[in-house]
Order: C-alpha cells, then structure tokens, then sequence
C-alpha cells in the first residue's frame, strides 16, 4: 500500500532505531535526561527561543501554549481550517476554558484586516481576545507556505492590540525549506512556536515547544499537569535528534514528489491547484467512495471532506510510486 494518508505514517529508518537504541538516557521528569536536555537545546536554537520542551504531540504543544497564553474566558483568534478548532477534540475549552473565534482565510492563510476586525474592543459584554495562533504550513489551507511579511505582519498586529501570537509549526521545516528562510527568521515575531517530529521529519513520537525560558518552564508544569512528563524519554528525543540532523533537506524531494502528483492529476483532468509543500488536495465527487476505490488500487488517501481528498508525500513515498498512484485515479469512474 502507498500510504498518502499523512506524513505521520511514517516508520524510523534503521538509523534513526540505532541512534534511538543507542540514546543515552535518564528520568527527564527529574530534567536528568541527557538527549531530552540536547534536543530542547538544539530546538530551542533552531526556532531562535530562550527555551524549548519537549512534548509528545503536536497537539499537547498547541495545547500547552493556548494554556500559557490565556485566562478561562478568554477568546483565541485563529483561521478557520486551524487544527486546535478542527482536530484537537475541544481541548482548548476543557483545558483553557476559552473559546475560539475563528476567521477564513484563502488558502488558511489570514488576513490582516480580517484579524483586525475580529478583535473585539474592551466591552463588558466581550470575551476578552488574548491570543492570536498562526499555522504554517496551513494543512487545511493545502500545506500552503506564509509569505514571510505576512507572518510578520500577523505577529506585529497581535501585540499591537495586546494579544500573544502562538505559531502551530507542525510543518514548520517544510515552510523553511519551502521558502527558503531558517525558522528562527521566520517566526522571529511570534511569542512561541512549535514544531512536530513525527510529520515530515519521520521520527515516531514528538514535538517542542519554544519560547521564552519563563514560559517555557510554567509549560513543563502544564506537561506535567496533562500527563505528559515523560521519563526515559532520551530514546525518543534521540529519533527527534535525528530526524533534525538527517531529514530537513530531504523535505524538497516530498515537495517535488507532491508537485509531480499534482501535474500528473492535472493532466488526468483533476482540477488540483500546484501544491507548495507536501499535500495535494483533490477535489472529486463522492470522496469517501473514492479513497475505498483507490485503496484497492493500493493507494490509501483521507477524504478530508465530502467532495475532497488530501494525499501527503513523506519519506516513505518513492517517486517510484507515481505511476501506481496515478493509475489508481486513473481507474476511478468519472
Ligand atoms: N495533523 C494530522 C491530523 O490531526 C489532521 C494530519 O494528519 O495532518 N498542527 C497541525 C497543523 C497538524 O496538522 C497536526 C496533525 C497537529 C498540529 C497535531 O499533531 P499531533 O498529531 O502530533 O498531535
């Protein structure tokens, strides 16, 4: 089966399990593991934050950070197709007892001018807006890259108006390699960030958390609190440290792969826009009935909605692959 599911179906390479086997280790609750410590230090460089933390999915970072920047009550700004609103199973309500206001953006990607009508003035009547979160890449958005002055721009009109701006960097390193721009660059004007190891990168288990080294404590706290204080965790921070050292550059070969997908659809008479990292969506009638079609041609894919497929190119995708998958839609009933 080509699985085009998601980047996070990948499996560790043999080198990532040798260095993970191999990881020195000791109770990270106790901050005593030695490849936990480097890995949040490493992290922390990357994204150009006092601190980091390591965590186990990219969700508890997203939800970690809506806790840390918020009061029960508060609202939280955020694009429509966001993953806290989509797919994080309400937790900012239980966990920050917030709500989230959300505003469209083409291609997931906000508007300026949007946000800024969006933010309610002080008014008695008003949950007070004290957070603004940006995603980049936008999955929902197609894996779409944020201009750099936008992310700015974004980040800049947050704290004008007294909000923090969280950046969800689930897909950070493909937005770098993307674009061209380090992340400690482009994400230099949020307040914190996060970034998953277990998309692209293809390491099995983890995120981090960045940001300022007071923050960041009070979340490892929060960790805590959710459960995720891990102990011998250095086995994996060591396939997190790995996929760091070996696995950014390659990214450009998913982007190319998911590109070629895209022309070969095209050329098929898919209407699918040019993707700029690893996703392809494909609108198509039946979705649901498609992905089973497809899934006995040996490719398996995620109707995202009723009249739309999305198919993500990760390491485990050859470009050796191409013809079976354009085959399988090649075979779907139009
Ligand atoms: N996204 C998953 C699903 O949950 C939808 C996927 O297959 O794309 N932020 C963004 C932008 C994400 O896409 C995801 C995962 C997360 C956060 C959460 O990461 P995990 O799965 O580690 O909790």
């Amino acid at each position: 089966m080509i699985d085009l599911r998601s980047d996070t179906v990948t499996r560790p390479t043999g080198a990532m399990r040798k260095a993970m086997a191999e990881a020195e280790v000791g109770d990270d609750v106790f901050g005593d593991d030695p490849t936990v410590n480097r890995l949040e230090a490493l992290c922390a460089e990357i994204s150009g934050k006092e601190a980091a933390l390591f965590v186990p999915s990219g969700t508890m970072a997203n939800q970690i950070a809506i806790r840390l920047h918020t009061r029960p009550g508060d609202e939280v700004l955020m694009e429509s197709g966001a993953h806290p609103f989509n797919h994080e199973a309400g937790g900012a309500a239980v966990i920050s007892g917030v709500q989230i206001r959300t505003i469209f953006g083409a291609r997931g990607i906000l508007d300026p001018a949007e946000v800024q009508a969006a933010i309610r003035p002080p008014n008695v009547h008003f949950a007070p807006p004290t957070l603004l979160c940006v995603e980049d890449t936008s999955n929902r958005g197609g894996g779409s890259v944020h201009p750099a002055d936008r992310l700015q721009d974004l980040a800049e009109l947050a704290h004008k108006n007294g909000l923090s701006a969280h950046l969800d960097g689930a897909r950070a390193f493909n937005a770098g390699v993307a674009s061209g721009i380090p992340l400690h660059e482009r994400y230099r004007c949020y307040d914190t960030i996060s970034f998953c190891f277990s998309k692209g990168l293809g390491a099995p288990v983890g995120s981090a958390l960045c940001g300022p080294r007071d923050l960041i404590e009070t979340g490892r706290r929060v960790r805590k609190m959710l459960g995720g204080g891990m102990r011998q965790a250095g086995i994996l921070a060591a396939g997190a440290l790995h996929a760091l050292t070996h696995h950014i550059d390659r990214l450009d070969e998913d982007h190319q792969l998911a590109k070629s997908i895209a022309e070969g659809l095209l050329s098929l008479g898919y209407c699918v826009e040019t993707p700029e990292t690893n996703m392809v969506y494909v609108p198509i009638l039946n979705a649901p009935q498609a992905a089973i079609e497809l899934a006995n041609s040996g490719v398996a894919c995620i109707a995202v909605a009723p009249d739309r497929l999305r198919l993500v190119t990760h390491l485990d995708v050859r470009r050796s692959d191409l013809p079976t998958i354009l085959t399988a839609f090649s075979r779907l009933p139009r």
